[in-house]
């Protein structure tokens, strides 16, 4: 019998990943997804296209109990990934209530329908190093406290607490990946990575003549969300659940992601790049930098994709869908 796996926010980059690696492993993959997403499939599930016939699809709302728990009772998983969440730190500032709603609520309901139904089913929470926030130490491991700057932030503080709650008060089989910044060219557009990428593609193509950002002195730690889904799977297949950050070690700066980007094509940032203050975040997570020892340890997990093959890998792949022929530095 294949295992089996549910996975909400199924259409997003990292639901893309995580599903074509767990078929890869033999699994009957089930995803959650809206309603409104089956009335546009062309725009809404184009990340997941590729994986139609292989894959089943399940509707429901984050914001509705009882669609959770329909899905949830009629589907049968073993293993459930709860990767859904309003994810962009940004509009957590513009629309707190609505991040807190779909990213704590929605949790909430998840973890309570299992309780109820599969207590015995195990859970990935995706948390994330914007809980750190303001870091209280460099690197930030597990044992790092917590101290949020944003609605998102917070709402993963929240998230993170819930599942381990549920853990130590019912049992369950609940971890939370502590999950640094990862990217590549599935990325949605409002991030900075591939703003940036798709901005120089656009700029070399003669399409746009300038791109306009905010804070490039932020620093992060970017790896490949291809190498960060093999992680939360390994997470759920150890003999007891744990947190782990996943992360590469090593921070880069915002600027110094415009000049490979840029490099790529053969530009200089500096030339297209214009400052926009309403880029710009009421407050700012300065640096993260993870510390992912335990993951290395107790799972084996290690990234492969260094921060410059990201870069390129998403430069080539924004002028592919631009409709050009790939022509980068040095090959010719
Ligand atoms: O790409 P970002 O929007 O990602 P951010 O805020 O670090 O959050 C991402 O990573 C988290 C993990 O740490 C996830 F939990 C979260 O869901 C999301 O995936 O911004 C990165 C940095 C920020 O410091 C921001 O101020 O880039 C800076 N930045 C500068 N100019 C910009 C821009 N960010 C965006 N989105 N757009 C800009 O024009």
């Amino acid at each position: 019998m294949p295992r089996k796996a549910l996975i909400t926010g199924i259409t997003g980059q990292d639901g893309s990943y995580l599903a074509e690696h767990l078929l890869a492993l033999g699994y009957e993959v089930h995803g959650l997804i809206r309603r409104v997403a089956l009335e546009e499939p062309e725009r809404r599930l184009s990340r997941i296209q590729h994986l139609a016939g292989r894959i089943q699809l399940h509707a429901a709302s984050l914001e509705s109990y009882p669609s959770i728990f329909h899905v949830i009772k009629r589907v049968d998983f073993d293993e459930l990934y709860h990767l859904a969440a309003q994810s962009f730190v940004a509009e957590s500032f513009a629309d707190g209530f609505s991040t807190m709603n779909s990213n704590i609520n929605g949790t909430h309901y998840v973890l309570a329908a299992l309780r109820e139904l599969r207590p015995a089913c195990r859970f990935y929470f995706a948390g994330s190093s914007e809980m750190f926030g303001t870091v209280q130490a460099s690197p930030q491991n597990e044992s790092t406290p917590f101290h949020p700057r944003s609605p998102y932030g917070i709402s993963k503080v929240a998230g993170f607490h819930l599942s381990t709650n549920y853990r130590e008060a019912h049992g369950m089989f609940c971890c939370n990946g502590i999950l640094f910044n990862h990217t590549g060219p599935r990325r949605g557009f409002e991030f900075v990575t591939r703003k940036i990428t798709r901005g120089a593609a656009r700029i070399k193509l003669g399409l746009d003549r300038e791109l306009r950002l905010g804070n490039l002195d932020a620093r992060r730690d970017w790896g490949h969300a291809a190498d960060y889904v093999r992680a939360m799977h390994l997470m759920l297949q150890q003999p007891e659940p744990a947190d782990f950050v996943i992360a590469t070690g090593i921070s880069h700066s915002v600027r110094q992601f415009c000049q490979l980007a840029f490099g790529e094509l053969d530009l200089d940032y500096r030339e297209f790049v214009k400052i926009d203050p309403q880029f710009y975040r009421p407050a700012e997570v300065d640096l993260l930098v993870g510390d992912a020892s335990k993951a290395h340890r107790l799972l084996g997990w290690q990234p492969t994709c260094t921060f410059a093959e990201l870069a390129r890998e998403m430069v080539a792949a924004d002028l592919e869908t631009l409709g050009k022929t790939p022509i980068l530095a040095g090959t010719g």
